[in-house]
């Protein structure tokens, strides 16, 4: 196995030892397709790791509330420039702790309270902060939800694809001083000109949430919204392979709106050993071979949503733009809820998560889809061929749920796969 990074990570307290040992184990012999994971880089864990976490630095490079910030000023100033430098931004905000925390910064940033913002319902492929009742973001700004076109049987345009008409439609009636493009469940292509127009047509602000598909935009694999969006949030860790966190991009006319936003508005002193490692992924994503990587992601995605058709299950909107795969379980078999298939899933060593489909009628805690990615399982140097085979065992494992020693022999089958492909083979601190 090389080198584990084990070696690195023992600490003198035994119980947390041995429960990174736990998931060390689980991380490398069973398969990884929840769409907004991956696996960072040694260089990124090793920085996030240091000894930056000591550090307080409430404030900015050059105008911080505590003193021995010269160091830290120039961390952060290097994870901005880098980050401006990826995308082409104006500015660059790399403080907020996780993607809920850069959105609700940019709505405190550009909105008042109560005031209206347009974005994708959670059950047609929005975010919780795109204004579920269940986020405080519903509390604080009234929103108006678009959706995805109505499935359809037509193989050539099967629907469910963001449903254009129907968000002009509401942004003549409504006139939102926010729309907010992106989403975290849509496994299709996102283009923010059409946004572009219809904001420019009401006189809204546009937002587009990239917490997804960063790393295909980083890549060149998917197009930039930064040339139309007021600005662009997203995360750290998903696609674009960085340590857990979140990011803001924006105009120069909204930057200082919305670095006040994030502090004091909303949060305290900033992870600096994040951020340092939030740098370390960025240079890595500027590299050309992470723009080989995000093509093979796309390439992963689209072979595994080929495959899991051909075993049965329906794919929302007929298949895949980027990295995840979205699948309706219905049709694959009328009894088994989202909720089922992740837990016999895990027992056969598939991590998946459940998630809503378009119009699902069950409940986000139980659901009729289950959602798949590529991005992590790429990064372990996993291929087309690989993804045939999840997707073959994933069917076995469905089908034969009520047989332990069936489960029994998939996980076998996926330790054998996972064991080719661990993506700390070589790890070296
Ligand atoms: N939890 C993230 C995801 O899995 O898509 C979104 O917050």
């Amino acid at each position: 196995m090389g080198s584990s990074p084990l070696d690195a990570w023992i600490t003198n307290d035994d119980e947390i030892t041995a429960l990174l040992a736990a998931d060390w184990d689980r991380q490398t012999t069973t398969v990884q397709l929840i769409a907004s994971e991956n696996f960072a880089s040694p260089s990124v864990l090793a920085a996030a790791g240091s000894i930056l976490t000591n550090k307080y630095a409430e404030g900015y490079p050059g105008r911080r509330y505590y003193g021995g910030n010269y160091v830290v000023d120039e961390v952060e100033d290097l994870a901005r420039r880098r980050l401006t430098a990826l995308f082409g931004a104006d500015h660059a905000n790399v403080q907020p702790h996780c993607g809920a925390n850069a959105n609700v910064a940019v709505y405190e940033a550009l909105l008042d309270a109560g005031d209206t913002i347009l974005a994708m319902r959670l059950d047609q492929g929005g975010h919780l902060t795109h204004g579920s009742p269940a986020s405080i973001t519903s509390k604080f700004w009234k929103f108006v939800s678009y959706g995805v076109t109505p499935r359809s049987d037509d193989p050539a345009a099967p629907g469910e694809i963001i449903d254009f008409d129907n968000v002009r439609e509401l942004a003549l009636e409504h006139r939102p001083k926010l729309i907010v493009a992106g989403a975290t469940a849509y496994s299709r292509q996102i283009d923010a000109a059409p946004f572009r127009e219809i904001a420019d047509e009401v006189g809204a602000l546009l937002m587009f949430d990239a917490a997804h598909v960063a790393g295909l935009i980083a890549g060149g694999s998917h197009p930039s919204p930064v040339p139309y969006a007021d600005v662009v949030t997203f995360t750290t860790h998903k696609t674009l392979r960085g340590p857990r966190g979140g990011a803001i991009i924006c105009r120069e006319e909204h930057a200082k709106k919305i670095d006040s936003a994030v502090f004091p508005g909303q949060q305290g002193g900033p992870l600096e050993h994040v951020i340092a490692a939030k740098a370390v992924a960025f240079k890595e994503a500027s590299q050309p071979s992470f723009s080989t990587y995000t093509e093979q992601i796309v390439a992963n995605a689209k072979a595994f949503a080929r495959a899991l058709a051909s075993e049965g299950f329906r794919l929302v909107s007929g298949g895949t733009d980027n990295h995840m795969v979205l699948l309706d379980l219905r049709d694959f078999d009328g009894e088994l809820t989202g909720k089922v298939a992740q837990e016999v899933l895990d027992r056969a060593g598939i991590t998946t998560n459940r998630n809503t489909i378009p119009d699902d009628p069950r409940s986000p805690f139980i659901t009729s889809g289950l959602r798949v990615g590529s991005a992590a399982e790429t990064t372990a140097g996993m291929r087309e061929g690989e993804f045939e085979q999840i997707a073959a065992l994933m069917s076995r494992a469905l089908r034969k749920r009520d047989d332990e020693l069936a489960l029994v022999e998939v996980r076998n089958d996926v330790a054998a796969l996972c064991a080719k492909f661990n993506p700390y083979a070589n790890f070296t601190k």
